[in-house]
């Protein structure tokens, strides 16, 4: 069923504990946690509970998370003292996605006006 969690995702076995993760923030429907290679000193993912393959499908499916996802990515921020920060949806693996269960990474803590890549 649609949003069901995934025996073989990454990101659905950080939600079950199977696989540690460094929590930073958790809500009835989202977990935020420390990308395990960050890319910047503030690196943090925000994923809904629920599993859909990227956050265009989560946001077609269910909207009200997926509004969450940037009220938490803000929540983050504010959390780790960033006024400026960016926020990244990777969305298929020409683009970069490792994982297909959606995110958004929030990134700060250095100057990031080198580019969008
Ligand atoms: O981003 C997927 C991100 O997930 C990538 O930046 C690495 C991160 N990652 C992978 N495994 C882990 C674990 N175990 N903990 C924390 N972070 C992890 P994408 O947009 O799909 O490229």
């Amino acid at each position: 069923m649609a949003g069901e969690p995934q025996s073989d995702c990454l990101f659905c076995k950080i939600l079950a504990g199977d696989i540690p993760a460094t929590v930073v923030r958790k809500t009835e429907r989202t977990l935020a946690f420390r990308d395990i290679h960050p890319q910047a000193p503030t690196h943090i993912l925000v994923i809904p509970h629920v599993h859909y393959p990227n956050a265009a499908a989560l946001a077609a499916a269910e909207p009200a998370i997926a509004a969450e996802l940037l009220t938490e990515a803000g929540a983050v921020a504010k959390d780790e003292g960033l006024d400026d920060y960016r926020l990244i949806f990777n969305t298929g693996a020409k683009a970069g996605q490792t994982i297909f269960h959606a995110h958004v990474h929030v990134l700060g803590g250095k100057p990031l006006r080198e580019g969008m890549v």
